[in-house]
């Protein structure tokens, strides 16, 4: 996947906000359960399943597993990862489990079995999706054993009218095509992978380009070399991604849930702290309970975060968060981030809370104007 422009790249900017009026009260919200109204096709391929309703916000996005290295005798930091397929609730547990494709290995849980936040824990096998998170420290290489677990058919429509990996060589049908399912067999088996890391800097035969792909049982494309990648980790320290990039379906294994990050950071870099969500070039919800102002001793507890706010058009957005109670008084003010677009946003943005224990409804805490303030313009 070539590399493209985040149309909405944002910095933070910070409003306080009066909150004293709600000191020292527990308040918890009715949850915000309003389906979407818009109207959806579903493709007769698809799980029958009504999209509109399916509710919103309803679970916690987890934070990713970090994989754990072997640190080999080449001093390479060492990792075998799986590509398998695996049913997971995706969906809020009151409906069905998903099939997905994951990346899996060892990676580091905290002692309930989380992710762990802080670079301890213990160390255990776990396939995801998206993948766990690679932690690569500047300087340190890698060596990364991908292993392709695929087998059996695909369960998205691959389409042969394509250039595509084609593993059995089959010839590429003509009109009237077979409609999916079934499609074609010796098209939708076995399945082809390779793993691209987006802007890592590598030697092109461990750059997982789309015509390295290779099958769980050993059939290759024309430019494979190895499933055994180095990687120098001799890039700036950043936010990497990494994907599957098999010539012709990268759309279908992308969207059956095969990418996660690749983070490298350089220990000379005070900014790379494990931890320090800026290198990420994104908000980490994790780091609010850090960032968010609250003073010691004043301890609250979110439920959930919906606070990455991207404006893009003028008028009213309404956004609201999942319920938090607040468990102590809190301070007179707070500090809230709230992103804005790349371009700025002009106008104002109002804040309210539903307190129904204090009976209040759409009460304002405050607004913010932010006109003039643009991703350049910072926090
Ligand atoms: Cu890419």
């Amino acid at each position: 996947m070539r590399p493209t422009q985040l149309s909405t790249t944002s910095r933070r900017i910070g409003l306080t906000m009066g909150l004293v009026l709600l000191g020292g009260a527990a308040c918890n919200n009715a949850p915000d359960d309003a389906a979407a109204s818009e109207s959806a096709v579903t493709p007769s391929t698809a799980p029958q399943i009504d999209p509109t309703t399916i509710p919103r916000f309803a679970t916690n996005f987890q934070r990713f597993f970090p994989f754990v290295a072997t640190r080999n005798g080449a001093g390479q930091n060492e990792y075998t990862v799986q590509i398998n397929t695996f049913r997971t609730q995706q969906l809020p547990s009151s409906l069905p489990q998903t099939t997905l494709f994951g990346y899996g290995g060892n990676v580091l849980t905290d002692p309930s079995g989380n992710p762990s936040a802080d670079g301890t824990g213990q160390v255990a096998f776990r396939l995801t999706s998206p993948g766990p998170q690679f932690e690569q420290t500047k300087g340190v290489p890698a060596l990364i054993h991908y292993r392709n677990q695929l087998t059996g058919s695909h369960p998205l429509a691959v389409d042969p009218t394509l250039d595509w990996a084609n593993p059995n060589n089959f010839p590429k049908p003509s009109p009237p095509f077979l409609p999916f399912p079934p499609g074609y067999a010796q098209a939708q088996s076995p399945i082809a992978h390779t793993t691209h890391t987006h802007g890592i800097e590598v030697l092109p035969q461990f750059d997982g380009t789309p015509d390295t792909w290779f099958t769980a049982g050993g059939i290759t494309g024309p430019e494979f070399v190895s499933n055994d990648y180095t990687q120098p980790s001799s890039n700036q320290s950043a936010a990497f991604w990494y994907h599957d990039h098999v010539f012709s379906a990268t759309r279908l294994d992308v969207g059956m849930g095969l990418s996660g990050f690749s983070i490298l950071r350089d220990p000379a870099n005070a900014l790379d702290r494990l931890g320090n969500s800026d290198i990420l070039g994104m908000e980490d919800v994790y780091q609010w309970k850090l960032r968010s102002g609250v003073a010691p001793n004043n301890s609250t507890t979110r439920s959930q975060g919906s606070f990455s706010v991207s404006i893009t058009n003028p008028g009213t957005t309404e956004l609201r968060s999942d319920p938090f109670a607040v468990t102590a008084t809190l301070p007179s003010s707070f500090l809230i981030d709230v992103f804005i677009p790349t371009g700025g946003a002009v106008g104002n943005a109002f804040m309210f809370v539903d307190c129904p224990s204090k009976g209040l409804t759409r009460f304002s805490i405050g607004n913010v104007s932010l006109a003039g303030r643009t991703a350049a313009g910072g926090r």
